[in-house]
């Protein structure tokens, strides 16, 4: 290995590039802040994959001894470096490049390994890097991105399904972002092999990336979810609760699901019908005997107010006769080998080949047929096995890949293996907002790389049914979420190994916060739908989904919020404080949004556990005050519910709970309250599908700790009374509107006039 080295440079086009004897530099700046560098060979010209950079910023650049100072026009943003050797300095931190000139069996001969290297400090924390085992902070480790179908994956597994080189750097002075825009195999090494150094990597020829700033971590998620670019709003139905097994073998069997959540009273939006609705594991066809009627079921089920998804593996069965195979090989769709053949392998329905989705023509193709689907009135597509994954490969020793040299457009399949999962959401929700125009397009992907929620939401693939994956869920979306990924879950339950009555009580309690929350398990699994243990586990799963449906506007508004602004549905604590040393690592509780915190239990027969709570807080089921004095309390974790806490100075929307969702303008609208000197909350509303414009209502109040005053600005058109809960009150002695004692405060009721409650003795 050797230091990079640039021996001359010039300035044109609001771009400093950089020449050396082995290697150029391009560096620019968006209008945003973030530095590119585009680092490589000197005839290499690399396209940005999934970065997207409205408007390229002039900067100036002064020549100094040491070196080059560059800075923003508006000088909030620089960075100072070094041509021989190639080093520079950002954010306080030291960066430098060097050449990995190691020829290795694989044969990269032709592309020179360039590494990123950087200083580290011993508060330095790293978070993001997407869908990862472990606790929050990701220091410590080496981690690949290099999507794999990590099936059964223990605890310290890496990678897992999904590719995000994006990396949240912070320590005590300073927070910034790093993404390499490259689809390669690339690793990071976290203060891993060397405590004083990291660095970043890629297989590739090239080493493009971003640097984004902070000032924190929130700054950094957004400014990296608008680099990436940012989730469309999903339908209203996708954020209810939904139910999965594989292993539902036929209509009958979905009839009685259906049938068991409206018996039982227990909400549910969406039924899935996993690969066994197929013909023969055939994608795009419905198996003549097990679902004859696919139409009348779908239709059946929506009016009781089901939603179907259905799973689509890109496997496609090599079957003479079976039209979406011959129109595919006629118009040579499918990935081939590096001779120029199919490539052919095994996987659900035996003899397979695979969509090349970065062949243009595919696209059409691909939407063409999903018009099996929709004519059948499914909602939503579930893209699974899309790493790819493989059970075997023709002409190949055991694998569960594609071969390196296969080929994809003008690609190896190595150069864009970590892109094949992504370009298969972004093919299906094309093709579902064509078909379907009017509709929201809902898609769920396995496989990703980062922007992969412009297209679809993630679920973190095949955990087990145990405590520590129900933790590790955890920092995996928190970690998803501080990746650009808002709508994310994890199977409820665990899908390996056969969860226990006291796990889904608690997982679904959990569930009710995931994004996504979707109870799904393995084929030969025990049951785990909310009914099947006993009547205690069957009440406390129903209680926990009723729940969800009530928090839906809490929900919906932090999804808006998500999609307008990269904002995270699921927020570390130490969005709240970043200072606060003790905040940094926490994993076992989180924010929903900024003023909601949820502290489950997750360990067995836990009777209790700490909570981070800094600043003032009340309990939510309970309407007490949170312990002021110090930044932890102590909480009790009954099974029946799960810790929560409302921040104060916050009012939240709430709805009662429904069999399933109509829209997202809430008929019944109640707002809890938690007194602050100044009392902020809102509420975003719309029709929840389609694309017609919503509303966003206000909650502005003051609390002077002997008077409140209350005015909701509802732009909602609709003629409504609101329910003001105040959490921890006894009944006033005054009032503007009659109050009522609820068990944990009190309820007026706003009807179109300020309100004025005052407890002046
Ligand atoms: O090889 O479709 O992660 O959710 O139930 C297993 C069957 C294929 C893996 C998915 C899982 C799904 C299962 N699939």
């Amino acid at each position: 290995m050797f230091d990079l080295n640039f021996d001359r440079y010039d300035i044109s086009d609001n771009q400093l590039t950089l020449q050396g004897p082995l290697a150029q530099a391009k560096i620019t700046l968006s209008s945003q802040g973030v530095w590119r560098f585009c680092l490589g060979p000197k005839n290499v010209e690399k396209q940005p994959w999934v970065a997207s950079v409205a408007e390229w910023s002039a900067f100036d650049i002064q020549s100094g001894e040491h070196g080059l100072t560059l800075q923003s026009k508006d000088k909030t943003s620089s960075l100072s470096l070094n041509l021989n050797p190639f080093q520079f300095t950002w954010n306080n931190r030291k960066f430098f490049v060097r050449h990995n000139e190691n020829q290795d069996k694989k044969g990269f001969h032709k592309r020179r390994r360039l590494m990123l290297f950087w200083n580290e400090s011993v508060s330095s924390r790293y978070y993001g890097l997407g869908e990862r085992t472990g606790f929050l902070n990701k220091r410590g480790r080496v981690w690949t991105n290099w999507t794999t179908d990590a099936t059964n994956h223990h605890p310290h597994a890496d990678p897992l399904y999904q590719a995000h080189p994006f990396l949240i750097l912070t320590d005590e002075k300073q927070c910034g972002g790093l993404f390499l825009d490259e689809s390669w195999k690339t690793q990071f090494d976290l203060a891993c092999n060397s405590p004083s150094q990291s660095s970043a990597r890629s297989d590739g020829a090239t080493l493009d990336f971003y640097l984004i700033p902070g000032p924190d971590a929130p700054s950094v998620a957004r400014g990296f979810s608008q680099l990436t670019g940012r989730s469309p709003m999903p339908p209203l139905w996708a954020l209810g609760y939904h139910q999965c097994k594989w292993g539902y073998r036929n209509e009958s069997d979905i009839r009685a699901l259906a049938k068991s959540f409206r018996g039982e009273g227990i909400p549910c939006d969406t039924l899935w019908l996993d690969i066994d609705y197929m013909d023969a594991y055939k994608s795009f066809t419905f198996s003549p005997e097990r679902f004859p009627k696919i139409e009348e079921l779908i239709e059946e089920l929506g009016r009781q107010g089901f939603k179907v998804v259905t799973i689509v593996d890109p496997g496609i069965k090599k079957e003479e006769g079976y039209a979406v195979y011959e129109t595919g090989k006629e118009r040579r769709l499918f990935t081939r080998t590096a001779w120029d053949e199919e490539l052919v392998g095994e996987v659900w329905p035996k003899r397979a080949v695979w969509p090349d989705f970065f062949k243009e023509d595919a696209q059409a193709w691909w939407t063409e047929n999903h018009k099996v689907y929709t004519q059948a009135g499914v909602a939503g597509i579930w893209n699974d096995m899309n790493e790819p994954a493989v059970f075997s490969i023709e002409g190949q020793d055991p694998t569960r890949e594609f071969p390196l040299d296969a080929r994809h457009g003008p690609y190896d399949h190595e150069e864009v293996h970590n892109l094949y999962g992504h370009k298969m959401g972004e093919a299906t929700r094309k093709a579902l907002a064509e078909l379907r125009p009017e509709k929201r397009p809902f898609v769920l992907t396995r496989s990703g790389f980062s922007g992969i929620q412009k297209h679809a939401w993630v679920w973190t693939g095949d955990n087990v049914s145990s405590w520590e994956h129900l933790e590790m869920s955890l920092p995996m979306l928190l970690n998803l979420s501080l990746s650009g990924v808002p709508f994310c879950g994890a199977d409820i339950g665990g899908f390996f190994q056969n969860c226990q009555p006291e796990l889904l009580a608690r997982w679904i309690w959990v569930g009710v916060f995931y994004p996504f929350m979707r109870n799904h398990s393995g084929r030969d699994r025990i049951d785990q739908e909310p009914w099947s243990f006993n009547d205690e586990t069957t009440a406390i799963c129903k209680a926990a989904i009723e729940f969800r449906y009530q928090l839906l506007p809490i929900l919906y508004t932090l999804a808006k919020e998500a999609c307008d602004t990269g904002m995270p549905i699921l927020r570390p604590c130490f969005f709240l404080n970043p200072e606060d040393r003790e905040s940094h690592e926490i994993y076992d509780q989180f924010l929903f949004g900024n003023t909601l915190m949820v502290a489950p239990a997750l360990r067995p027969g836990q009777s209790r556990r700490t909570v981070y709570l800094p600043g003032e807080w009340r309990d939510l089921w309970s309407g007490q005050a949170a312990d002021k004095e110090s930044n932890w309390s102590l909480c009790e974790t009954p099974l029946q519910s799960i810790p929560l806490f409302q921040k104060s100075g916050s009012a939240l929307p709430w709805t009662e709970s429904k069999a399933h969702t109509e829209n997202a303008y809430w008929e019944t609208l109640m707002f809890t309250v938690a007194l602050g000197n100044v009392i902020t909350g809102h509420v975003y509303e719309d029709e929840g599908e389609g694309f017609a414009e919503g509303s966003r209502s206000e909650v502005i109040g003051s609390f002077d700790g002997e008077t409140l005053q209350l005015d909701f600005y509802d732009h909602s058109g609709l003629s409504r009374p609101v329910d003001f809960e105040i959490l921890g009150m006894t009944l006033p002695t005054s009032s503007s509107e009659p109050c009522r004692e609820t068990e944990r405060g009190i309820v007026v009721t706003w009807r179109g006039k300020h309100l004025k409650l005052s407890w002046a003795s």
